[in-house]
This record gives C-alpha cells, structure tokens and sequence, in this order.
C-alpha cells in the first residue's frame, strides 16, 4: 500500500547513474506514505547497450529507509554508472508489507526466477495468492519469498514460457496475468523479454503517468483501446500524439491491429503512485482507472482496457498539475491526519478485502484458522492494549460477549502488568496496536507468553515486535498511519474485531439473522462513512463555536461509551483542552456535578437498545440548564428538541454505529486543533510509536 516509481526514457540519452538518481529520488518523494523497505530494478551488466546480445535484469533490495538502499547500491562493485542508455526502463517501490515480515527477499521487485526475466512491484494485496501459489508449485515453480506479490512475477514467466502467440505483446501477457488475481493492486513490469517496456495497470490502488516530451501534444486525451468479446482492438478517438503535430508522429490502426508509425521522436514517461514523485519532471499526468492497462513500448504510451463498462468513458485525459510537491503529498489535504480521516471508506475496504464475503455471507481470518479450535475451547478472551487501540476492545466487547458467548475482559496495558494480572493456559489474548511496538502492549504479550496463553495479535505492522512474537494473528491492512494521533486505524482496528467475532460464530444457526445483518451492514459501512464526511463543514462550525472553550464532555453508553472515550482523546491530544468520555449511566455517581449551562457537552443517542436510558441521562443533563451537542440519527425528533445543535448520522446496525460516530468527533478534534493553531500531526509531547513504559 506504499509506494511505487519507474522511470522509462525513449531516445533521451541517460546514463546509468542519471538512471539511479531518478529511480531513488522517486522513491524518496513517495516516503512519506510510510513503507518498511524499498527496492529497484534496472538493466545490468556494464556492456554497452548497443552491444548487448542478451538484456540482463539487476535487483537491488534492502529493509530500512530509501537512504539504506541508496547506500547498497553505492556499495555494488563493478557497476559502471557512466554507460548510456538511449532507451531504458526502471522499476521502484517501497513496501508497507502486508505479506510476509520486512526484509530484503521480501522487499521489491519480486521476481520470476533466479535470471530474473520478469521483475514486479506492487501495491495492494492479492487476495487469491494462496491457491494461484499452489498451483504454480505443482508445476515447479521455487518461491523464495512469502510475499503475495511473487505470484504475479511467476505467474508471467508462466504465462510468456506456454504463450501459443510467439508475438504476444508484454501488455497482452500483463492482461493475461491480472485476470488470474483477486484483491487490490497496483502493478508495474519490466522483462528481459521485453527490453525497455513497462506495463502498468491498477485495481483498487492508485496509479498514475507522467509524460514528458519537448513539444506540446496535439490531444489532450489519451484514447483507449478496447477489446471486444472476439478479442479485437478498437478505439474512438484520434491517435495520442507524444510529438506535437500529427504529422511528426502517426499511428495508425485498424479494428484488429494497432502499430506506430512515423518521425518517433523522444519521450519521457513515469509511473508513480502519487504525483509527488512525477511533479519535477513533468506536470502533465495521466491518472489511470481501475482496469486499465498501460504500456510503454517504443516510446508510445497506449492504455487499454480489460472489459469496457456501459457509458463509460473513452479516453483518459492529460492533466496539467499545478500543484506544489507539498501539496500533492497530502492530496488535496492540509494534513496527514485529515488525508487519513477521509481515506476511512477504502481502510475499512481494505481490512475487510478477501476476508468478509458478502454473497454468502462467510467470514475467513486466514491469520486465525489454525486456532480456531484452541479458541472456541477458552476459559476467556482477553483484549490487551493502550489508547486508542484500547478503545477499539471497548468498542467492540459487547459484540464480542453477545457473538461468542465468552468471557471478554479488555486491560489497559500498563495497568494489567502493574496488576500482575492472573493468566490461565486456557486463556486467549489479544494485543491490539497500529505500530505493533508498543512496550507496554509488547511486556504484556510477554507476561502472558510466559504464562502458557495463546497470544493474537491485531497489528497494522507487519513484521513489528508484537506481529513476530505472538502466536497468530490479524493485520488490520489500514496502510501506514502517518499523523500522530490515530483514526483509521481505530476504524480498521473496530473492524477487524468485528470480524473475529463474526468467525467465532459462525456454526450458530440460532444467530445467523444477527450475523447477516452485520455482514450486510459490513458492505454498505463504506458508502455511510461517505456519507458522514461529507459533514466536515457543519463540523468545522462547530469546531468553530467550540475552539476558544476550556473543556469538553462527552456522553453516552452501551455501543457509544468507547465512541466518546476515542473522541474525548482526539480532543485532548489535539486541541490540548480538557476532554472526557463518560458513561451515561454514570452521570449521577458524580460527572453531573460538572454540569451547567456553561458547560460544553456532546451527547450520543443513537436508536438503540440504550435510546431511552440516553433519553434519560438527557433529561438529568437539560434539567441543569445545559443545551447539548447532539450526535443522533437521522429524524431523530424526540432527542433534537432539547439540544444546542445536532450532528444527524445515517444509521447502521448498532454494534458498527461507533464508526459513524466516531466520525466527527475526530474531525471536531481536527479542526478545534487547527483553529487553535496547533500541529495537527504531531501533537506536543506525543509520538507515534510509544517504545518506552
Ligand atoms: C491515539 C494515539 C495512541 C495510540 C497508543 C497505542 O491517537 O495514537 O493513543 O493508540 O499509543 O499505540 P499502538 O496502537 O501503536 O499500540
Ligand atoms: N502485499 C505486498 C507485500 O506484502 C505489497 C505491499 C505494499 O503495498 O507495499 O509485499
């Protein structure tokens, strides 16, 4: 889910070192997406390239930062970094590994084979590699990695070594290829086979082009070839010009055939994931759509599509980018934190991709299936961790009591070691972190280790501290969370919860109308999270109203308690105001003594079973003169009649509602910081990964 660069110059001399720095500086500009190692692929040997008779790919692959690499490779001996290439194509990536712990083999490029005759990057994940993997090994092939990725790269020596057209197309090949996976991706090619060509295509990951040339292009609109179902090309629109006039350089091409001809002149092109890696070389970007196929072969880009969708359109445009670098790496957001906010509909996408399968309503943890017995046999489950993280096990134990008819107790790390807390061998336990390092959570995992307890780790980390040493697992698969203060993770974190509980219960048939109505919640929670993000302005009025304040309260109870715990935190950590989650049916043991009608209070009742307990604690709270801040559902008219002002929320099942609502609450913790004019992603005093007790 990190970052991918290649680089591909058609009769623009290079040389080698030239090569290299624009393979590593694209690297670098995509380093602030997070990743876990990075990697590089070029043509090697130190022949001239006129000579060569047989093209040959180098890799070089190292864990750690962009600069680790960059080292590595000033470490190669014997590589000539002056020898000129005309034409010439590289491939880079950093990793956010998903599939296998971070290190070199299982950094990329992955490859076909030892001659490395097809060499991938990628990002996303492949959800089917297991079976595509197995059948591969029946025929021989030798994994060297436990990454998904290197299916793709055997998967094309396979396809290219029993190809029945000799003059098959490296694009036709990357077609065949992708039509074998499930999941998400971004991919980028390179082949001996086809020397200085580069295949990009995308499902679910982003993917865009560069294009660099010396005049201006005669269209803005790249056209796209289509297949149809007798496997012939067509097209609409004018032939993509790289040149300028239509007369410097032509295509020409009929329903079954597609050639250049004509004045080829020199040409540039990029794959990035992001234009924060392309904006120094070019402005004029074309973004890819999911299932498109691009090719660069012979200094002509062409893009193609797998199957043409009813209305769909038909070319693709070259956009001129007027963006700073700084800007591009945000997206259109100021902060990393909001960029995180608003990727929630595709996080909880990806945690749930090839686990939840909506049509017959299955759930698979692959990480836990050889467990399940052991778990289904506990004396308890026990959910482990420190704040946010925490709160996601608060969130999600009533749903986890009710799926699995368990004990469920949930620790604050530190508290459960100070408490030397009892541990039985029969006992199941949790770790829930984002970084995966947390040392309180890690000396948890280690006292409970000790002590004989099956040990789970719900991490976004792959090969961190907690991910290596427990038992098994769940990678809650949010992509690198980069501002301090944690959002989609938690949503992520909810989710994958969720789902363990749904696997625990999965043979019940007396729950299975429960079960399907999560699952089917489970489908449309991307559109709602939408949906509720489309509130960011009345939000920041809010935040706007609320900003110069001393203090915030926030209330509710069953599904919603951890809902206001996570958002009186965001408050806190961001915004430096006193916050703080209380559990209505509380109020009267003590909290109501704060409030009056100065006090600022946010209250979520959400049509639940706890809507008239909430309606009650409303009561206890507008009898003291208070007017509050109302998070509730759509039409809710009962509860809006007593408030200040109302955030309406769309529905969903009651155990998922706290993703809805934990919403805005982080965008209220978001914008309140920014009016007050603080670090939004690095709040003072705060780190992301907490290493120390
Ligand atoms: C919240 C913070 C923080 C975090 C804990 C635990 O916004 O990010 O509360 O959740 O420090 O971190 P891990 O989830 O990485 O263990
Ligand atoms: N799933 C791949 C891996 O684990 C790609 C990860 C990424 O997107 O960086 O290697």
């Amino acid at each position: 889910m990190c970052g991918i660069f290649a680089y591909i110059n058609y009769l623009v001399p290079r040389d080698r070192k030239f090569i290299l720095d624009c393979l590593i500086k694209g690297l670098q500009r995509l380093e602030y997406r997070g990743y876990d190692s990075a990697g590089i692929a070029f043509d090697g040997g130190n022949e001239s390239p006129d000579v060569i008779k047989k093209p040959e790919t180098k890799i070089v692959k190292k864990k750690g930062k962009v600069r680790a690499l960059e080292e590595e490779l000033a470490c190669e001996k014997d590589m000539k970094l002056d020898i000129e290439y005309d034409i010439h194509c590289g491939i880079a990536h950093t990793r956010w590994a998903t599939h296998g712990a971070p290190c070199a083999i299982n950094s990329h490029p992955q490859r076909s084979d030892v001659n490395n005759e097809f060499v991938v990057v990628h990002n996303g994940i492949v959800t089917n590699y297991r079976d595509i993997k197995k059948v591969l090994e029946s025929k021989d092939y030798v994994f060297e990695s436990e990454t998904d990725t290197e299916v793709i790269a055997k998967l094309c020596k396979y396809v290219y070594d029993h190809r029945e057209n000799e003059d098959m197309s490296f694009r036709e090949l990357v077609e065949v290829v992708i039509a074998q996976l499930e999941g998400a991706f971004a991919l980028c090619f390179k082949s001996i086979h086809y020397p200085s060509q580069c295949v990009g295509t995308r499902r679910g990951s982003p993917l865009l082009i560069g294009v660099k040339t010396k005049g201006n292009l005669s269209s803005n609109f790249v056209p796209i070839l289509y297949r149809d179902n007798r496997g012939r090309e067509f097209q609409d629109d004018v032939a993509y010009n790289r040149e300028g006039t239509d007369s410097a350089f032509k295509r020409s091409f009929s329903t079954t055939d597609f050639e250049v001809s004509g004045d080829i002149k020199a040409a540039e092109y990029f794959f990035a994931s992001d234009a924060s890696a392309i904006i120094e070389h070019t402005n004029r970007v074309i973004y890819l759509e999911d299932d498109d196929v691009a090719a660069v072969m012979d200094g002509c880009l062409s893009i193609h599509r797998m199957k043409k969708e009813e209305g769909e359109s038909m070319s693709r445009e070259v956009q001129t980018l007027k963006m700073e670098i700084q800007q591009i790496m945000k997206g259109n957001y100021q902060y990393f934190m909001q960029k995180e906010i608003f990727e929630q509909p595709e996080s909880v996408i990806n945690t749930m991709r090839g686990r939840v399968n909506f049509k017959d309503k299955e759930v698979i943890l692959g990480g836990l299936q050889d467990h399940l017995s052991e778990i289904h046999r506990c004396r308890r489950l026990l959910f482990i961790a420190c704040g946010t993280s925490y709160h996601s096990a608060i969130a999600t134990r009533q749903l986890l009591e009710e799926l699995t008819e368990l004990p469920v107790v949930v620790e604050l790390a530190s508290d459960f070691l100070d408490r030397r807390t009892p541990i039985f061998r029969d006992d199941i336990c949790f770790f829930i972190s984002q970084s995966g390092e947390t040392a309180d959570t890690l000396n948890a995992l280690r006292y409970c280790k000790k002590r004989g307890a099956l040990t789970v780790g719900i991490t976004n980390t792959v090969g961190s501290s907690i991910s290596r040493e427990t038992t098994c697992g769940v990678h809650i698969n949010a992509g690198p969370e980069i501002g301090v203060a944690s959002t989609k993770a938690y949503t992520s974190q909810f989710i994958s919860l969720v789902m363990f509980g749904l696997v625990m219960n999965q043979d019940r048939i007396s729950t299975r109308s429960r079960r399907n109505e999560i699952i089917e919640a489970l489908e449309n929670l991307p559109n709602l999270i939408k949906e509720v993000l489309e509130m960011d302005d009345d939000i920041k009025k809010l935040a706007e109203e609320l900003y110069e304040q001393k203090s915030i309260l926030l209330m509710g109870r069953g599904f919603n308690y951890a809902t206001c715990l996570e958002g009186a935190l965001k408050i806190k950590e961001l915004t430096y105001l006193h916050s703080e989650g209380i559990l209505a049916g509380e109020l009267k043991h003590g909290p109501l003594a704060l409030v009056d009608k100065a006090m600022p209070v946010i209250m979520i009742i959400m049509k639940d079973s706890m809507y008239t307990k909430c309606q009650n604690a409303l009561h206890e709270v507008t009898a003291r003169g208070c007017a509050p801040i109302l998070i509730c559902q759509k039409g809710d008219t009962e509860s809006q009649s007593k408030a200040s002002r109302v955030i309406e929320l769309p529905g969903t099942v009651d155990c998922l509602q706290g993703i809805l609502c934990v919403i805005p609450l982080q965008l209220l913790a978001f914008h309140t910081a920014v009016l007050r004019g603080y670090d939004v992603d690095c709040p003072r005093n705060l780190a992301k990964s907490v290493t120390v007790e």
